[in-house]
């Protein structure tokens, strides 16, 4: 064997000296071809995994070409809501009725006995997020869990849901509940929950921004939950002096609402200054810029949101396309059918 091998491998070198230089040229071109190739495919998959890093998420920092300003400022003073609740809205008060696919944002403070007992909801999603304590929710079809700080329940009405949602801790209990509208295809849907866990929520920190990722994405980190009206909800915190540009596709709508701290918000240029419970809607563009000039850190979600661009008819907890659709909702809670029949006998516990 190893014979054979030697004799195989054995390369005689020529004996005149043209041979000999025709041989060693030979020698060079060869290697050359050999060299280049390899670095022509080193160089390609160097392209290839910075690519693929950009869609995993590096944590780099995205460019934004055509920053979106603050168009609207409005505060959500505290009013009463449910029972004995105090909720601040942004979005849904008389200054900002809607913005398009959403309907309405509360920031809501409840002490026990009050609550939002026993309600129906037909044609959108609620979005319950907790920022401290507790809430129970229960509802006809016997499902029932509690979410905490950091906790987030999706809930997608549909057809019909009949629930209660009340607190479950001593104290304060806060949180966010947003309402996104579904489009027409979707409103009549079997009702469906997405439940998470503060440990199951992705989280990014860099560079003084810490973002928890409850829909969309942020730093290459894309969310599990599922939206059926594509859906961004992004909750950061700046520490002082952090700056944050945040990618948001152009034909969305979009708002930043501030629950603690201040910050400018937009920009780079003529940012607007914001402090806790005000909402700003954003103007056209395709990213925010953010940053907390304070001493203290900045706390604000970051909602975008494809508009739907459908009539919206909304009668309290029923929202439709049309006022024959609402008659219908509010015929079909009544006569428990259409999506409500186990509404006939369902009360929640106490
Ligand atoms: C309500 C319909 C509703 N804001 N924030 C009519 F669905 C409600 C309602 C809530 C609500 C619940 C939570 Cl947990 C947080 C909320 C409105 O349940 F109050 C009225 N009047
Ligand atoms: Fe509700």
């Amino acid at each position: 064997m190893a014979s054979i091998n030697s004799s195989l491998l054995r390369v005689r070198s020529p004996s005149s000296p043209i041979k000999r230089a025709i041989f060693f040229f030979a020698c060079y071109l060869i290697i050359f071809a050999l060299w280049s190739s390899s670095s022509f495919d080193d160089l390609d998959s160097k392209a290839k995994s910075s690519s693929s890093q950009k869609k995993m998420g590096d944590h780099e920092t995205p460019r934004i070409e055509k920053p979106r300003q603050v168009v609207k400022k409005v505060l959500a003073r505290s009013q009463p809501e449910g029972v004995g609740a105090t909720v601040r809205r942004s979005i849904g008060r008389a200054e900002l009725r809607s913005l398009d696919p959403f309907l309405m944002l509360d920031e809501f403070t409840v002490s026990a006995p009050a609550g939002f007992p026993d309600h129906p909801h037909r044609g959108f999603e609620t979005v319950t997020y907790m920022l401290e304590g507790a809430f129970t929710h229960q509802d006809f079809a016997g499902h029932k869990g509690t979410i905490r700080a950091g906790d987030l329940q999706w809930m997608t009405a549909g057809r019909g849901i009949v629930h209660s949602e009340m607190p479950a801790a001593e104290g304060e209990n806060k949180g966010l509940q947003l309402w996104i509208n579904l489009s027409s295809k979707d409103k009549m849907m079997e009702p469906r929950y997405q439940e998470l866990q503060s440990k199951d929520i992705s989280r990014v920190e860099k560079d003084g921004v810490d973002v928890r990722i409850i829909a969309g994405e942020s730093f290459g980190v894309r969310s599990p939950v599922y939206t059926r009206t594509p859906t961004m909800y992004l909750d950061f915190t700046l520490q002082p002096g952090a700056r944050v540009d945040q990618p948001i596709p152009d034909s969305w709508n979009a708002f930043a609402y501030i629950i603690e701290g201040e910050g400018l918000f937009g920009g780079p240029e003529d940012a607007t200054a914001a402090t806790s419970h005000h909402a700003l809607v954003l103007g056209p563009g395709d990213g925010l810029i953010v940053r907390n000039p304070s001493a203290r850190p900045l706390r604000f979600v970051l909602l975008g949101g494809q508009p739907l661009g459908e009539p919206v008819v909304q009668h309290g907890p029923f929202v439709m396309n049309t006022q024959a659709e609402i008659r219908r909702a509010f015929e079909d809670y009544q006569h428990h059918k259409n999506g409500f029949e186990k509404a006939r006998h369902w009360r929640s516990q106490p």
